[in-house]
């Protein structure tokens, strides 16, 4: 079946957000994955929502990025959030490669950051916040599982605020790889890697920032330079040290009943919301809507600079 004509320019800003390019006024897009994918769904649209709530708080615009009817959108209305939501894990998980096939055979595609990353590149958008980094998957399995985030961020200038890496990933293993691509790690007031749940027990930062206009004039040097993207690792508010077991658990689940690729972090995440009484799924909302909160004031501190 031949599919449907595809338009030249397959992106389509909102209204606002569109002015808000025009204008300089500061955009922080954010990523649609981690609500198809990363929450129950009936949960995952009200994360969004908050999410750009927090961003609209720092003095930015959000820019909510996914793929809908044949159009990579950049800028969603709270209905249209709500479809992601909906559609769950049944929605396309798109990393930069995935873009295209979902806009030409017209599918519901969910971006990772990876994949936002690669629209905010043609949108111009320079900074983005998500829950935690994809990365290296633990003991480096035969086929080798590694993120696309990282490759896109030593592809697209932005700057990208999360609670560090996964912590279901090997994280050092991740960090080790941020530095052979030459991501700046910038520790949020930390001078260690957050893990994801817990605020602390990562490796070293590359660098720490105590304040939004210190990142922001750090970003502007990067990218003075010709460079790529910035990580900046905030740790959550409130740490839950003890999601480790439950992680391992969930793993060798994912291992036995055959789970690869791109759904071992949804069905990971699934199995910790359901076995920890909601604890895991309240500390990953907490810290997706302050990661957030921080990109729309980094966002604004670097429109202000
Ligand atoms: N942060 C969350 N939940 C998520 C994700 C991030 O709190 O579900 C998503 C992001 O979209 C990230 C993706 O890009 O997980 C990485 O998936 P993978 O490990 O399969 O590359
Ligand atoms: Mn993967």
């Amino acid at each position: 079946m031949t599919p449907p004509p595809t338009p030249a320019w397959p992106l389509r800003l909102s209204e606002e957000v569109a002015q808000a390019l025009r204008d300089g006024t500061p955009v922080v897009a954010l990523e649609t994955t981690l609500i198809a994918h990363g929450f129950p769904t009936g949960e995952g649209a009200a994360v969004g929502r908050a999410s750009e709530e927090a961003v609209r708080r720092g003095g930015a615009v959000p820019a909510t990025i996914g793929v809908l009817d044949g159009l990579v959108r950049v800028g969603l209305s709270p209905a249209e959030l709500e479809r992601f939501d909906a559609e769950g894990t049944s929605a396309r998980k798109l990393g930069p490669r995935d873009l295209a096939p979902c806009i030409a055979q017209r599918a519901l595609g969910a971006t990772t950051v990876g994949g936002t990353l690669a629209v905010c590149a043609v949108a111009g958008i320079r900074f983005l916040a998500s829950g935690g980094l994809g990365g290296v998957h633990r003991g480096f399995p035969h086929p080798p599982d590694v993120s696309a985030d990282l490759g896109e961020l030593a592809r697209v200038p932005a700057l990208v605020v999360s609670s560090g890496i996964k912590s279901l990933l090997d994280v050092p293993a991740t960090a080790e790889l941020l530095e052979t691509l030459s991501i700046p790690v910038l520790g949020w007031r930390t001078d260690k890697l957050p893990l994801f749940y817990a605020a602390t027990g990562g490796p070293p930062v590359s660098a720490r920032v105590e304040s939004a206009v210190e990142a922001a004039v750090i970003a502007r040097a990067h990218w003075a330079l010709g460079r790529a993207s910035l990580l900046l690792a905030r740790p959550p508010d409130e740490s839950l040290d003890d999601a480790e077991p439950l992680i391992v658990e969930a793993l060798a689940r994912a291992a036995a009943e055959g789970v690869r690729g791109p759904a071992v972090t949804p069905y990971v995440l699934a199995f910790l919301h359901a076995n920890s009484d909601g604890r895991t799924l309240r500390a990953n909302r907490d810290l997706i809507v302050g990661n957030a909160a921080l990109a729309g004031d980094v966002a604004a501190a670097y429109a202000d600079d």
